[in-house]
């Protein structure tokens, strides 16, 4: 694992050392300061996102790459917010951000379904909606992709 890291950050610096040669060229110091603003934002966004409070009709983003790529397991990525929380009654809408289909079901990947709600395969882009009609935790996970996994709380 630390091994793992160890090579992507070495990877990642040399790229960075590549990279930053033309950007000193040709980028003044106002652009650079500019693009890190922005990923700041973004990054921001997302973490108030995965920290939702509980709502009638809670959307989850189902991470673009996460079908290609397991390390979306990582941290819990592969469903932004991996754990979504609903009102009594409400509605969960998953919208497929990723260029690959996906199919997501109640239950997890030791034990399988449960049956209480299966998408089908959901296309890129494509959306799913389950409305969650009793209070509990509803474990999902991806079926095709099964390091995909995530949480619905109703109360
Ligand atoms: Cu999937």
């Amino acid at each position: 694992m630390n091994k793992a890291i160890l090579a992507g950050v070495a990877v990642f610096a040399l790229l960075g050392a590549i990279l930053s040669i033309p950007m000193v060229q040709h980028a003044d110091a106002a652009d650079s300061k500019t693009v890190k603003k922005d990923t700041k934002k973004v990054t921001k966004t997302k973490g108030a996102k995965s920290t939702g409070k509980t709502t009638s009709a809670a959307t989850v983003e189902i991470a673009k790459g996460s079908g290609d790529n397991e390390s979306c397991e990582k941290g819990n990525k592969c469903f932004a917010p991996f754990e979504t929380k609903v009102t009594k009654g409400g509605t969960v809408t998953w919208i497929n951000k990723d260029s690959a289909k996906h199919a997501i079901a109640s239950g997890n990947i030791k034990s399988g379904t449960d049956g209480k709600f299966d998408s089908g395969l959901i296309d890129a882009d494509g959306k799913f909606s389950q409305k969650f009609d009793q209070a509990g935790t509803y474990e999902y996970f991806d079926t095709i992709h099964p390091w995909m996994k995530g949480k619905v709380v109703v109360s």
